[in-house]
């Protein structure tokens, strides 16, 4: 993905004066993919797929696509109690760190759900009581990763590495669900999540068209920190 959209990516940022480069948070509950949707974007092994994050070794990596686009990986929530505290201190410690006296380095951040899991009250918990509580809902997105397994496999087109009609009508009312779900606990409205597999590379370039589209036009000035209380 190196190369996809390039141009676009850099010229959206000249044209609104921000910083390079974009800076791009994922965060997500263990296991739902966050290194290996990393790999997927980067086409190679960039982080470490499978592997848990202990309170003394965790931290949060810093990846470059590109001069213009940056990825940063979170400790995951939803591996104990305690842990989930650290995690959700780290996330604020992350979205709230500045890169210079007047800007935050975080741009946009990417709240990644395991299309699979029945549960995804640890996910939109995180979204409502950690991320849109110090970054504003026009910078936050959703994505679906395990898009293959949210009908526990079935409907998945193991050939051709995508979806069959029927799982695809259930990955849309999904992603509806989603949205509807948010709006619902915040009353804020995100626009509807993507879906993809980061396994089986589907639906990354949509990702990427997501990410892009939803590029801020301005710089996080610190003096705008809070979203909702
Ligand atoms: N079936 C399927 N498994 C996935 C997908 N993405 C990640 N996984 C698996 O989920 C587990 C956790 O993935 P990982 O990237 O380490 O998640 P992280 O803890 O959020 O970084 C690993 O066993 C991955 O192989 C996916 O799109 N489809
Ligand atoms: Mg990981």
């Amino acid at each position: 993905m190196k190369n996809y959209r390039f141009q676009d990516i850099q010229s959206h940022i000249r044209r609104h004066g921000l910083l390079t480069p974009l800076d791009v948070l994922l965060v997500g509950g263990t296991g739902t993919g966050k290194s290996s949707t990393l790999n997927a974007l980067f086409d190679s092994t960039v982080a470490k797929v499978g592997e848990g994050v202990t309170p003394e070794t965790q931290h949060i990596s810093a990846h470059s696509l590109h001069d213009y686009l940056r990825f940063h990986d979170s400790a995951g929530l939803g591996d104990g109690k305690e842990n989930d505290l650290i995690h959700a201190k780290n996330i604020t410690w992350e979205l709230q760190k500045v890169c210079n006296t007047d800007y935050h380095l975080i741009d946009l951040t990417m709240v990644l759900l395991d299309g699979s899991s029945r549960d995804l009250g640890t996910a939109f918990q995180l979204l409502e009581s950690v991320v849109l509580k110090v970054i504003e809902p026009q910078r936050v997105i959703v994505a679906i990763n395990q898009a293959d397994m949210a009908m526990k496999g079935r409907y998945w087109n193991a050939r051709d590495h995508k979806p069959d009609s029927t799982l695809v009508s259930f990955l849309e009312e999904q992603a509806y669900s989603v949205q509807r779900r948010i709006n619902e606990s915040t009353g804020l409205t995100i626009d509807k999540p993507v879906y993809y597999s980061a396994k089986f590379n589907y639906n990354i370039q949509a990702l990427v068209d997501h990410i892009i589209k939803h590029f801020p036009t301005s710089r996080r000035w610190i003096g705008n920190s809070t979203a909702i209380n």
